[in-house]
């Protein structure tokens, strides 16, 4: 551990500005002992999501500092819908489709936990296993008798719900009961005395605690992360392409890469601190980066190829930084046709036939022409003589240039570029 570091996980929690609400006696707690905790995940999608990450990450954190970490994968809860935080009633996921995400999302869980670690291995857990055994009539009489319908209407995820038409059914009222008896479980099973979560959690996570506190006499404690906001007011994790997930099938290495790259200066930093390891120097001397020479954005390009090396690895990260670079007249060989369609989805293009281009192929000037890149052949020729066209990026130095189908990236793509930054592509069918 360096000098930079917190002794203590709860003040590295809250030098990065992650405590949001704590129960009574968690800073003591975590100051003086190694705790068993958990924080769930509900397998809604078969892909958790950026959003996800403060979490998953946070737990990653209390295990470095010695802690027992539990990952809870919610096959059981997934199978009723948090309503914490929605507006609206969620649709109900079959068994086959709960089961399949739970698989997918628990590879995600494992990939920041370390499982070998002999002092305090990481686990993960699915809820199904008890949930789905409940006997309801004993359920109600054991767990039901504790809770108050008095206090259950004053938790935010139900007042939320009770002036809206589409209103609240009484299946996701009940999720905060299966969330408590989660958490009774892994107490009296497991000794785990405290749940994470994000704010969005609170109400679930007391009411746990609520529960064991009335069931066993015992004391459990909750923390909660606060959740990112972008301080335009917009939704934090969401493109115009919709949510950024963790899954490169659903968000290639190179979205992912571009997502973190884009932060706004003024989240860049709240950023560097919930989501990456890098030590207090290290973020401090960002942050005076990003004060002085904010064009440079160094910060944003540090928390990108950390979260993309984090996620999805080296070589993923070599690929998504040339594919960046590609739009920026940066190397184009090597990379295919699916990174080139990704790179270049909103660049004008042209669609031509194949056999155009076999054999010797189409004379340069012609295809700048009947692309409707260029207007004239004159055009074209001056052009080319300035030494401003390129085709994937390397310089035209001769109009008598000729295109074949060898060219093309994978027979399909071919990227044309007038200047700096004027690009074109043309397709093949
Ligand atoms: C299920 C069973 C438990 C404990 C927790 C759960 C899941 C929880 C929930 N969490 C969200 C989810 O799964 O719905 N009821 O999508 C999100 N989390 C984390 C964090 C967050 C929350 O997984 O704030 C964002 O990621 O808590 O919305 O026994």
């Amino acid at each position: 551990m360096t000098s930079n570091q917190n002794a203590n996980i709860f003040g590295e929690l809250k030098w990065r500005g992650m405590v949001y609400d704590t129960m009574e006696g968690v800073e003591e707690l975590l100051a003086k002992e190694k705790v068993r905790l958990y924080n769930g995940f509900d397998p809604t999608a078969d892909s958790l999501h950026v959003g996800h990450m403060v979490s998953m990450i946070a737990l990653a954190r209390f295990q470095r500092f010695g802690h027992h970490v539990i990952a809870l994968a919610g096959g059981g809860t997934g199978m009723i819908g948090d309503p914490s935080g929605r507006s609206s009633e969620r649709n109900l996921l079959t068994v086959e489709e709960t089961r399949h995400n739970v698989e997918e999302i628990k590879k995600q869980l494992a990939h920041f936990l370390d499982f070998e670690v002999k002092t305090n291995p990481a686990r993960i857990v699915n809820n199904a296993d008890w949930l789905l055994e409940l006997r309801l009539v004993d359920f109600l009489r054991e767990i039901g008798k504790h809770f108050t319908i008095n206090t259950m209407l004053t938790k935010d995820s139900v007042k939320n719900r009770m002036g809206r038409e589409s209103g609240l059914s009484y299946t996701e009222f009940s999720y905060s009961l299966l969330q408590s008896f989660d958490f009774l479980h892994l107490y009296e099973n497991e000794n785990c005395i405290m749940q994470t979560g994000g704010s969005d959690q609170w109400g679930n996570i007391t009411a746990g605690c609520e529960l064991i506190r009335r069931k066993i006499g015992k004391n459990a404690y909750g923390l909660t992360y606060p959740l990112v906001k972008k301080k335009d007011g917009s939704k934090f994790g969401k493109t115009a392409g919709g949510a950024v997930w963790l899954s490169p099938e659903r968000t290639s290495p190179y979205k992912f890469y571009q997502f973190w790259l884009n932060a706004d200066d003024q989240d860049v930093i709240d950023y560097l601190k919930y989501f990456t390891f890098f030590d207090r120097d290290t973020i401090l001397s960002l942050e005076t980066e990003t004060k002085e020479k904010p064009e440079a954005r160094n910060a944003q390009k540090a928390l990108a190829r950390e979260m993309t090396l984090m996620m999805h690895g080296p070589t993923a990260l070599d690929k998504a930084v040339q594919a960046s670079e590609a739009l920026f007249g940066g190397e184009i060989d090597g990379l295919s046709s699916g990174d080139i369609k990704e790179i270049f989805a909103e660049v004008p293009s042209s669609l031509f036939g194949k056999e155009q281009f076999s054999g010797e192929g189409k004379g340069i000037v012609d295809l700048l022409i009947e692309s409707g890149f260029l207007k004239s052949k004159g055009e074209a020729r001056r052009a080319i003589a300035e030494g401003g066209i390129y085709v994937n990026n390397h310089r035209v130095n001769d109009s008598a240039l000729t295109i074949a189908i060898e060219q093309f990236i994978d027979g399909t793509y071919l990227v044309l570029r007038r200047g700096k930054k004027n690009y074109f592509m043309i397709e093949t069918n």
